[in-house]
């Protein structure tokens, strides 16, 4: 029941509020304030961490009155709103971000100098919310960022992890996986509202019961665990708007507790304690291949339940209607991570609000749409029926029902055509009997969109034919983008002022600005500029490196950066090949190491912990730069580095620095990639397959300015089609032969040959992702790669028109799409 409003009885409960005055000054005195009293100590005693937190108390402080004027508006207006359900956000550094949108960077940075701090030193000390894998969570972030800047109203709910991404160190070249314990110093930017918990029901069983006369169901939970939320601010760039990310924590039900407490069994209680608390905390390392682990489908129905009802209860009136819901809400389904939240709506629905299956059901079809952000099958999520039912009893039974009328409906389109119904039943039979969360997700959603022109149409062709056919003008595509304020603004710096002093300053709202830039393209002054930040921000790297890895950066190398997941789809095997072509060249005195361009290849690659052949591969990479790093015949003109734990902070600097783009997955593999967007915005010139993402890059650039080799995705299927042996490539290219050859010998492993094998002969007799079938192609390229660099003002020049052609990629059109396309929820000024 909503409580009267309370009653303002002093002036000041009424007065709008305005946050602290935007002055140095007043800066300072926020700071001291923060510093004493919500830290409890004093300047000269404090702690560099002491410190740190008082400034994003203070940043927080300014960010409040639109933070609460916002919430206040957003339950007032009854817009409809878009609710983005991910598993994953990996937002990154906040201190910058919040600096940034709120315009206090320079007032900041004065304000600490007059305390006798440099800002730059608390900076260095936030640790990262890793609360993601890679791209999907990447883009979870760069999406609530550009919402917000567009004023769209909007919630993020997720999942707040104890432990995000694991820490990755190398020992003797391997990975070696460290607990991310971010929380430990404590986290400014939370705020928790144990007030607002929602408590989460798993296990038990359902019954069927007579309600006055009409039969229902009702689900029965064994246990439930609290959800509580901790709500940060996501704040719009200068247009003084703050969203909110709500992310969920998981605490023992203190009634669960005391029951065991009461039957004596304290030990019992503790252990039970930790169980509910385990559903928060930690998140899955896998990227793009799910492991069906009964704790993760814990953690999915934990948060996307507790969303659910956090919505429905504090953004609708008490008397609102739900069979209007669909004018109020969009739940944008992340992956298939979120879907089972479409069986707890029905529930909600019918079970609880009482509501008839039909109308409930074509409520929820108006609710819910589905991003697809893959097309590898073995990371389309399925869950066992046994298992689904054993913890949602009821859900299951209710995916049940969706399912049989689904397929009566399909029944009477296609007749009994057994094998069609099969192919598109919400239940397979095989392996075993389990529900296909995509399936799932398709039939429930009102859009289901791919992330790139081309991964949209294999989504449809290839993945989901049937249902294509089935729902005429239900799929669609909304390619991915990033965000300018952090890939841009923040983490490059010199070249935002360089565009803003061409430009003026509207381009980090509006990206497709950057086109004018293309006229600046033939200005020999502007790429001297151009050239110069560029240098500026590879000693920018440079001296992060250093200080954080103990490297160092060769001066007047070609940057040649290839950071992703460790996958072996995306082929850093294939960039491996290539650099041990090049290093056998010179080792075996062929070539002259004078006539070899410079380069220094930086990977940046995590793992997932049980992914043995990729923990191979960043061996790999590890021993062959250990060798050839090392290998005075080589004369430092080539160089691999790699190190560890890349993550958004590394990415940060690394990609304003890069050269050249790697970006040499298979064809038909990549749903899109959002690192490809990021290079090309910093004016990095990509190498690339005809994959994801990079076709739209290449269309926008001009084959001018991007390096294409590689198989087509029908070139691809035809290979496969006639029967690929990669044995045949390897006996038919002589530089292939060698660079195989040179790891099997175990030249890279200090002559044991067994260390290696397992790569070696997986290349050669399995090779899923085709890497042989495209090393000359990509050999070939690099060779033109090579010439073009060659002539640094030419290459500036490409650069120059990377920058400006790639506007398209703002996460802010990618939303404008979703809007469009799929929300239909204006902004709300
Ligand atoms: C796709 F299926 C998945 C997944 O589990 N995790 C993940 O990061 C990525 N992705 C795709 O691999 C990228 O191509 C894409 O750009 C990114 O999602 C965002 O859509």
């Amino acid at each position: 029941p909503a409580s009267a409003a309370p009653v303002a009885t002093h002036p000041l409960a009424v007065a709008p509020v305005t946050g602290p005055p935007s002055s140095v000054d007043g800066f300072v005195r926020e700071f001291l304030n923060n510093l004493n009293y919500e830290q409890g100590v004093a300047l000269s005693s404090s702690s560099p961490n002491d410190r740190y937190l008082a400034l994003a108390y203070t940043v927080r402080d300014y960010l409040m009155a639109r933070w609460l004027e916002d919430q206040r508006r957003q339950r007032e207006v009854q817009a409809k709103g878009v609710c983005y359900l991910s598993a994953e956000y990996l937002l990154g550094r906040q201190l910058d971000n919040n600096l940034l949108a709120a315009r206090l960077t320079d007032i900041a940075t004065e304000a600490m100098a007059a305390c006798g701090i440099d800002i730059d030193d608390l900076r260095q000390l936030e640790v990262e919310p890793g609360l993601g894998n890679g791209g999907l969570g990447r883009l979870a972030a760069c999406f609530i960022d550009s919402l917000a800047t567009m004023s769209v109203p909007s919630t993020g709910y997720g999942l707040r992890y104890e432990y995000g991404i694991f820490r990755q160190t190398f020992v003797d070249g391997e990975q070696i996986e460290q607990p991310d314990a971010w929380l430990t110093l404590g986290s400014p930017w939370e705020f928790p509202h144990p007030e607002a918990a929602q408590t989460i029901g798993f296990g038990g069983y359902t019954e069927k019961y007579d309600d006055e006369g009409v039969a229902r169901s009702r689900w029965v939970p064994g246990w439930t665990v609290q959800a509580v939320p901790y709500n940060y601010m996501v704040p719009g760039y200068h247009n003084g708007r703050v969203n909110t990310l709500r992310l969920w924590s998981a605490v023992a039900s203190s009634a669960f507790d005391l029951r065991i407490f009461n039957a004596g069994d304290y030990a019992e209680a503790v252990r039970a304690q930790t169980f509910a608390e385990n559903i928060s905390k930690v998140l899955y390392p896998e990227d793009s291949t799910p492991q069906g682990k009964e704790l993760r489908l814990q953690q999915q129905y934990f948060f996307v339940a507790a969303s659910i009802h956090d919505f429905l209860e504090h953004s609708l009136s008490p008397d609102f209607d739900l069979a209007n819901l669909p004018d109020r809400v969009i739940f944008q389904l992340n992956d298939t991570h979120p879907v089972i939240a479409v069986p707890e709506l029905m529930r909600v629905l019918v079970d609880e609000k009482g509501m008839k299956w039909d109308a409930a059901w074509a409520i929820t079809q108006q609710c819910f749409a589905y991003t697809c952000h893959t097309l590898l099958p073995e990371a389309l999520e399925m869950w066992s029926v046994d298992l689904l039912g054993r913890l949602l009893p009821r859900h299951l039974e209710i995916i049940y029902r969706i399912n049989d009328e689904f397929l009566a409906a399909v029944r009477e389109r296609f007749g009994d055509d057994e094998m069609r119904i099969r192919n598109m039943s919400i239940i397979a039979d095989f392996p075993e009997r389990s529900v296909r969360m995509a399936f799932l997700a398709t039939v429930a959603g009102a859009k289901v969109n791919g992330v790139a022109e081309l991964h949209s149409q294999l989504l449809r062709e290839k993945v989901l034919p049937d249902f294509d056919e089935f729902y005429p003008g239900k799929f669609t595509n909304v390619t991915n983008g990033v965000t300018p304020r952090r890939f841009v603004r923040l983490a490059n710096p010199g070249l935002a002022s360089l565009i803003t002093e061409a430009l003026g300053a509207g381009w980090t709202v509006d990206l497709e600005r950057l086109r004018g830039l293309e006229a600046f393209a033939e200005d020999p002054e502007f790429r001297a500029k151009f050239a110069e930040v560029k240098a500026a921000n590879k000693r920018r790297l440079s001296d992060v490196l250093r200080t954080r890895d103990g490297f160092e950066v060769s001066d007047g190398h070609m940057l040649d950066v290839m950071v992703k997941r460790l996958h072996e789809y995306k082929r850093q095997m294939l960039k491996v090949l290539h650099i041990v072509t090049l290093y056998e060249g010179i080792a075996s005195g062929r070539v002259a190491a004078a006539d070899v361009q410079p380069r220094t290849f930086i990977f940046g690659a995590k793992a997932a912990p049980g992914y043995v052949m990729a923990k191979r591969i960043i061996h790999l990479i590890n021993a062959v730069g250990s060798v050839v790093n090392a290998d005075p015949r080589v004369e430092g003109r080539l160089q691999v580095l790699f190190p560890p734990n890349y993550n958004v902070t590394l990415a940060e600097r690394v990609i304003p620095a890069a050269d050249l783009s790697e970006q040499i997955s298979l064809a038909g593999k990549e749903a899109s990639g959002t690192g490809n967007m990021k290079f090309a915005l910093s004016g990095a010139l990509t190498i690339g397959t005809d994959d994801g993402a990079n076709v739209e890059i290449r269309q926008l650039v001009g084959d001018d300015n991007f390096f294409l080799f590689g198989m087509t995705e029908p070139e691809v299927e035809a290979l496969w089609a006639k029967g690929y042996k990669p044995s045949d490539f390897y006996q038919a290219d002589e530089g292939l032969r060698r660079a195989i050859d040179l790891i099997a010998s175990g030249a890279f492993s200090g002559g044991d040959r067994s260390t290696f094998e397992p790569i070696v002969s997986n290349l050669l007799y399995d090779d899923r992702f085709m890497v042989l079938a495209d090393y000359a192609s990509y050999i070939a390229a690099q060779a033109r790669v090579d010439a073009a660099y060659a002539d640094q003002d030419a290459w500036t020049r490409s650069s120059i028109l990377n920058v400006a052609r790639s506007g398209f990629f703002s996460s802010d059109r990618s939303i404008r799409d979703y809007i469009d396309r799929i929300w239909h929820t204006p902004p709300v000024l």
